[in-house]
């Protein structure tokens, strides 16, 4: 076999006119030769049959020739009566599955009259403040038919407890209801932040969801371990397949510290990966994942196969995708829904071409459903089992990958596993730096994205989106929440969140059972909440500069000298205040912003996140900066960064530049600058012209200040 791989070589060799073919490194520091031969394979492979343990070729023997993957579609917007309408539209028109997106301030538990999220509501999600909202966002869709996946996190308790509810008053009794809920709280403290209390009561929450479901709703996923966040942070594979096989392990413990039987719940966990741009990897990765599961789940003790098959949800990535010619986003999902599909996903949500923009219209919402369709009655992909299945190539990957992960689960198991390591911060740090080291290859133009720094059009049409008018949305909310604290029995109401706020205390009872009573009496989301958070308090997380990434990358660029010389030549170090508004937890690009500009010698600082306008503006004020770049990514930018601005001017501070950046329409540009912002950078900028264009604006402040 050497003797294929040196004949080859030779051949190569002369080919290439003397230069001997060399692997290319992965950010994974996985090395891909340029071709694979038998004897690449791994010994397992060959033995491995779909449907049985380790199910590297699928927990399925027939997968999709007895059953496609289900098409699931995350979706959700402004009131429960229009994204119900948006749900029925969609399951007429070959949809599955359905899949809950709630705004932030129902993640964060906030109910829509909460002063912190005027500028959230409705926004990047649907609203849902009780009973009432849940049972009209499921009116006329049968509950013991239809399996619903909702990605709740923060406000878990609350909403897991209105959907049961909303069940039994549609006439469909726990027991019957499939679905399931994300409950990964993990993953939140590391990348997405749409946590409420510290890890560890939030750990209770989990193992207290794990196991009232695995006792009343044995057809209820009660968990949904997700890596999806980490890739969309900046990780590598391995790293998210790591880390999320890591946090499963941590929910077992969890579940098994509370003396359940591991074969009684480990059937009803789920997982959820992100599926990139890189194909062929990606399928390797969904292989590694249920070989690795498979293996874990042994080492723990069970028993049932059930409990050793990794069943997933995937989403195509958003990050890949560009707000420049945005058409070219429908070319990128298909490759991803191919690489999700071939590497035997469960269930699957493709994204719309205008994500980079805004929320998904009629028209883009209908070709992503397409491309899934197409994919199963026109491609023959559903025809045949793990078609990858022996590859060379791709079995080499799966056992590379595999190899890269178990190396970083060890290194969380060392820590005391990923509770700890979480708290530590290390898989922060490491997909952070990821992160940055992907945005500067971008920069550099060494990672190429096909319109954004590389055949870039001369002018882009504008695209039709989705708007959403937040004001009347929450007017309407509070209309309802109003209606409904006038006619339910406020006793009652008050002794089942007391009921609740005791448990948490005493560290006795079962959350949900407690919170389904409160959610019965019409209690809110923010009441139910903050009977919790009276006993466990809201968490609050550090935020954290690193540094060197782009230093490192640009080592030896005369521009980027020059943009330092630059810097450094000022009289007073030009200061950034990097700021979140609101409840958006999208943070990668305000890291990424900050790490370069830091590296750039600007005297950087990263605001707390879910701060207020006001806040923001006050902490600009008493830290004496230039400009403050606010990074909207959850569609808030219209209402946030006006009152940022407004906020300076009425302190007196109408001289601090304010810089806009994230997820925002062209549309929207001319509205901002009106209302003060110095420029806007949508997604697609490259971070040094950017740095360069604000040290621009500060050199501007300090002319006329002289
Ligand atoms: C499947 N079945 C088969 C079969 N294939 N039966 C016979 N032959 C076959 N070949 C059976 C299954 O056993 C199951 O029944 C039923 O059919 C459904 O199949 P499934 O494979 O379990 O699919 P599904 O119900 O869709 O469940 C998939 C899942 C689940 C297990 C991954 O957890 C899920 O739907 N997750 C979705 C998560 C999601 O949408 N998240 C969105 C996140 S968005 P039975 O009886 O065994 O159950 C996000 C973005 C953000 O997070 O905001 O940040
Ligand atoms: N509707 C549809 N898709 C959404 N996403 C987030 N919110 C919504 C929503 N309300 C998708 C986007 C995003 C990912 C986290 O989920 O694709 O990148």
């Amino acid at each position: 076999m050497a003797q294929h791989k040196k004949q080859w070589a030779d051949l190569a060799t002369s080919e290439a006119k003397g230069r001997a073919p060399r692997p290319k490194k992965t950010p994974e520091g996985i090395g891909v030769d340029p071709v694979y031969f038998a004897a690449d394979l791994p010994e397992a492979a060959s033995d491995a049959v779909p449907g049985i343990a380790p199910f590297t070729r699928g927990v399925r023997a027939t997968m999709y020739t007895g059953r496609p993957w289900t098409i699931r579609q995350y979706a959700g917007f402004s009131t429960a009566e229009e994204s119900n309408a948006f749900y029925r539209k969609n399951l007429a028109a070959g949809q599955k599955g359905l899949s809950v997106a709630f705004d932030l301030a129902t993640h964060r538990g906030y109910d829509s009259d909460h002063p912190r999220v005027a500028g959230d509501v409705g926004k990047a999600g649907v609203a849902i403040d009780s009973v009432e909202d849940m049972k009209i966002l499921f009116d006329g869709i049968p509950l013991d038919k239809m399996s619903v996946s909702m990605t709740m996190n923060g406000a878990v308790i609350p909403v897991l407890a209105m959907y049961i509810v909303a069940g039994q008053e549609q006439g469909v009794d726990k027991s019957k209801l499939s679905g399931t809920v994300q409950n990964d709280i993990l993953k939140e403290f590391m990348v997405r932040n749409t946590y409420i209390y510290p890890p560890e009561p939030s750990m209770r929450i989990i193992s207290d969801i794990i196991e009232y479901t695995a006792a009343e709703m044995p057809k209820f996923n009660s968990i949904s371990i997700s890596g999806y966040h980490m890739q969309e942070a900046g990780s590598t594979l391995a790293q998210e397949l790591a880390y999320t096989l890591a946090d499963g392990m941590e929910y077992v413990r969890a579940a098994m510290n509370k003396g359940l039987d591991i074969d009684a719940f480990a059937p009803r966990l789920s997982f959820f990966f992100c599926i990139g741009m890189n194909m062929f990897m990606e399928a390797a990765k969904l292989r590694a994942a249920r070989q690795m599961w498979a293996k874990i789940m042994t080492d723990f003790g069970a028993k049932s196969e059930k409990s050793k098959m990794l069943r997933t949800h995937c989403q195509t990535s958003g990050v890949s995708l560009t707000e420049q010619d945005p058409y070219n986003n429908v070319v990128r999902t298909t490759i991803e829904a191919m690489a999700a599909t071939l590497g035997g996903t469960q269930s699957l949500h493709t994204n719309s071409f205008d994500e980079a923009i805004a929320l998904p219209t009629e028209t883009s919402a209908r070709i992503a459903r397409n491309t899934q369709l197409i994919l199963q009655h026109e491609s023959g992909i559903t025809d045949v089992v793990d078609p990858l299945g022996g590859s060379y190539y791709i079995e080499a990957l799966t056992a590379d990958l595999a190899e890269k992960a178990w190396e970083l689960i060890a290194e969380v198991e060392e820590m005391g596993g990923m509770t700890a390591a979480v708290e530590a911060g290390l898989p922060k740090m490491r997909i952070e730096e990821a992160a940055a080291h992907r945005q500067a290859r971008i920069d550099k133009g060494e990672d190429v994205i096909v319109g954004v720094n590389k055949y870039r059009l001369e002018e882009e049409d504008e695209l039709d989106i989705r708007e959403i008018d937040n004001t009347a949305v929450r007017a309407a909310q509070i209309k309802r929440i109003n209606a409904m604290k006038k006619s339910r029995n406020s006793a009652k109401c008050q002794e089942a969140l007391n009921a609740l706020t005791q448990a948490a205390t005493d560290k006795t009872g079962n959350l949900l059972e407690l919170a389904v009573e409160a959610a019965r009496h019409r209690a809110t989301l923010g009441e139910i909440s903050d009977a919790m958070e009276l006993a466990f308090s809201r968490h609050a997380a550090v935020t954290r500069v690193i540094s060197g990434v782009y230093e490192n990358a640009y080592a030896g660029d005369p521009e980027y000298k020059t943009l330092q010389s630059r810097v450094s030549e000022m009289q007073t170090t030009p200061h950034v205040l990097v700021a979140k508004v609101g409840q958006d937890g999208h943070d990668r690009g305000a890291k990424v912003i900050a790490t370069a500009f830091a590296d750039l010698g600007f005297t950087v600082d990263l605001s707390d996140m879910f701060e207020t306008p006001t806040e923001i503006a006050t902490k600009a004020i008493k830290l004496g900066v230039d400009v403050v770049g606010v990074s909207s990514l959850a569609a808030g930018h219209k209402t946030l960064i006006p009152e940022v601005i407004e906020a300076l001017r009425g302190a007196g501070h109408p001289e601090i530049i304010v810089i806009a950046g994230g997820v925002i329409p062209e549309q929207d540009y001319d509205f901002l600058l009106e209302a003060g912002v110095a420029q806007v950078f949508g997604p697609g900028s490259n971070v040094i012209e950017a740095a360069s264009s604000v040290l621009g604006h500060v050199q501007g402040l300090r002319r006329n200040t002289k």
